[in-house]
């Protein structure tokens, strides 16, 4: 077989947040892909990685109380984050890049001097609309409602001194490789892409920033940093050796078969990616294919939507196999699916625990039971049986032409056209009357033979989708390697005459859809209900002294009455170990009803100013704890150890 080589790409993601089942659905496919040209004999380069600088990144590390390296550390390499979420998911990427890999930046740094010493750079004062959740820059035609057109969240005006990418310059040879060749698919994103974004003109593009430090730093003038896509995009050049020694299959796998991208980043991938390759002359991907979102009551998952489905919890539950051949099977790569829990267990029940494992479990079972596990070499003539004999021989071909165009949902659709095929085929021949006429054993052998190698074909095809699983299905079928590879796909007869089966468990186990559905309902609501959110840390800090000079006094509550006329106070009566009785004002009146609190020891600051409210003199605070839980406040009222004696200093 000639040595092809085959270069697939995931988007590189971002490790602002843990990954959702929407993440995990295209980096399945690509595995898949990748999977698929394996066993057709290519060499394969599949990359994905994480895409780690930017705005986005550098607030939520704030906000955590973390640098921006210890912040994306823990998604990319900690527990569940991104690396063991691709474990987890048997995703067999061969290479995994880090944007923020040294030999990686120091390639971006060299890319954008490049193309400012080309010409293609130019330094002048970007004016114009900036979405810090997309990390994107909009113009004012480019925007819906005002809003981002991609999160639909408020655009900031921005005006700073910053590099442009001439792309303007690029954009008939753009609108050309977009009209005029395969480059983009599916064939529906090119009008998009030429309508909203070529036709109105391309603008040059805004490509450094100089509001915030993480990201890489152009060399020639501190204080910029290189656009975050500018950046990201060269990550498929980068990883394979591009301006950098660390690796060396630029040759080899440049360029890129294609790039496997969610559709709202079509724009970047076919429009700005393809200018910057031609600013540094460098030859183009073969193909961008721009698939749907997996949407959840028809909004794209997101956290901040509240409707992430966590892939760890699938998986667990329904096993890695069925998460990913569900993913495929179920949705058109090209489009919109609608995810449900439902859906997702009807297609285990349907396909795999129906179709797919019962075929494998009673093949395997009769020949077992009629044969003792190895079937006699004897066979009858088989002239009738030419129908699933031949749907199984020629499956190969409509399988290649499907996987070659992305299609992997019409790929799986002919398998399974030729596994219920097979189970037609045990319910006409019913093997088990056969067995009982001692002179129809060689029909018996004819009939379970053609079930194996039928079961064999299928899994070699099904192997990219469920690797585990086509595993324990050809121990299970007594499939020899040599049987089990694509050159052997469709060649009728494979396995031995001989063959000898192996029961072993259920491959895939039927799920009680309403017992399941009620056990997914109860896991969600738990996990609403620690769906605790907590203040940021402070991000300024005060200075030892000025702390304290904070009084901290444990006090008793001698008395707790609700303010007339306020709905949100509580007077306290408070023993601070003076002698003489302090007033505190509290605004937690609906966190407590009043005789609740009486007898308790609390903590207050005592050495604040006195406040007036609701004409009554609140002379110092006492301390709450507050969180929210699912977006509602909570509030408890610190409370220490009664042993603790009315005026005591914290300290
Ligand atoms: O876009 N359904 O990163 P990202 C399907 N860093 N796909 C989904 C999805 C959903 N519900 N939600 C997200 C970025 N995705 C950039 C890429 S590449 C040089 C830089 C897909 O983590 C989304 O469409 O926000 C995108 O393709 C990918 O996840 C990564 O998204």
């Amino acid at each position: 077989m000639e040595n092809k080589t085959f270069y697939i790409t995931t988007p590189i993601y971002y490790p602002s947040d843990k990954l959702h089942i929407g993440h995990t659905y295209c980096t399945v496919a690509a595995d898949a892909m990748a999977r698929y040209k394996r066993l057709t004999g290519c060499e394969v380069m599949f990359l994905t990685g994480t895409d780690e600088h930017g705005q986005k990144i550098e607030t939520k590390a704030k906000e955590a109380g973390v640098t921006p390296k210890q912040f994306v550390d823990q998604i990319v390499e900690g527990p569940r984050g991104v690396k063991d979420l691709w474990k987890l998911m048997n995703i067999s990427h061969d290479r995994f890049i880090r944007t923020t890999d040294g030999y990686h930046e120091r390639a971006v740094q060299r890319i954008f001097k490049k193309m400012y010493e080309n010409g293609d750079i130019y330094k002048g004062t970007y004016r114009g609309k900036y979405c810090a959740p997309c990390e994107s820059f909009w113009t004012e035609s480019q925007l819906v409602d005002g809003k981002c057109p991609d999160c639909g969240r408020p655009v900031q005006d921005a005006e700073e001194e910053a590099y442009f990418f001439r792309l303007s310059k690029y954009a008939d040879r753009v609108r050309h490789l977009l009209e005029d060749t395969d480059f983009l698919q599916p064939r529906s994103r090119v009008n998009e892409m030429v309508n909203n974004f070529i036709k109105p003109g391309l603008e040059d593009l805004c490509v450094s920033r100089t509001s915030f430090t993480w990201g890489v730093p152009v060399d020639f003038d501190p204080g910029h940093v290189v656009y975050v896509w500018v950046d990201a995009l060269f990550n498929y050049m980068t990883a394979l050796g591009y301006e950098n020694d660390a690796h060396d299959e630029l040759r080899k796998f440049w360029p890129a078969d294609v790039h496997f991208v969610g559709k709202e980043i079509v724009r970047f991938h076919s429009i700005i990616w393809p200018a910057m390759l031609m600013s540094v002359g460098e030859p183009l991907p073969k193909q961008v294919y721009g698939h749907g979102w997996l949407v959840f009551d028809g909004k794209k998952m997101s956290k901040s939507l509240g409707n992430v489905v966590d892939p760890y919890v699938l998986a667990e539950r329904y096993g890695v196999d069925a998460l990913r051949f569900f993913l495929l099977r179920t949705f058109p790569f090209g489009t919109d699916g609608n995810f449900s829990n439902e859906l997702l267990i009807s297609t285990i029940n349907v396909d795999l625990a129906n179709d797919l494992g019962n075929l494998v479990s009673r093949t395997v079972a009769m020949a077992e039971k009629y044969f003792g596990g190895t079937l006699p070499a004897e066979r009858e003539d088989a002239s009738g049986d030419c129908e699933l004999k031949t749907m199984a021989s020629t499956l190969r071909d409509r399988y290649e032409a499907e996987m070659e165009a992305f299609q992997f949902q019409n790929a799986l659709s002919e398998i399974f056209k030729v596994i219920d095929r097979a189970n037609k085929y045990i319910d006409e021949n019913t093997p088990w009357s056969l067995a009982k006429d001692e002179g129809r054993r060689a029909r018996l052998a004819t009939v379970l033979y053609h079930l194996l190698e039928t079961v064999r074909i299928c899994a070699t095809l099904l192997t990219p989708f469920m690797p585990e699983s086509c595993e324990k299905i050809f121990a299970r079928i007594g499939a020899c390697e040599a049987c089990r590879g694509w050159d052997k796909a469709n060649v009728w007869g494979s396995l031995r005459a001989d063959v000898t089966v192996s029961k072993g468990e259920a491959l895939f186990p039927r799920i009680d859809a309403a017992e399941e559905l009620a056990a997914l309902e109860a896991l969600t609501a738990a996990q609403k209900k620690s769906a605790v959110e907590l203040e940021p840390p402070a991000a300024e800090s005060v200075s030892f002294d000025a702390f304290c000079r904070c009084d901290l006094r444990a006090v008793k509550i001698k008395d707790c009455v609700a303010v007339k006329k306020s709905e949100k106070l509580l007077q306290f009566t408070l023993d601070d170990g003076t002698g003489v009785d302090r007033t505190i004002l509290s605004g937690i009146r609906k966190y407590y009803a009043p005789e609740q609190l009486i007898g308790k020891t609390a903590v207050a600051i005592v050495n604040l100013p006195p406040r007036k409210m609701m004409g009554i003199d609140s002379c110092g605070m006492l301390l709450s704890a507050v969180h929210k839980v699912n977006g509602e406040e909570k509030l408890q009222l610190m409370l220490v150890d009664d042993a603790i004696p009315a005026g005591a200093k914290l300290c």
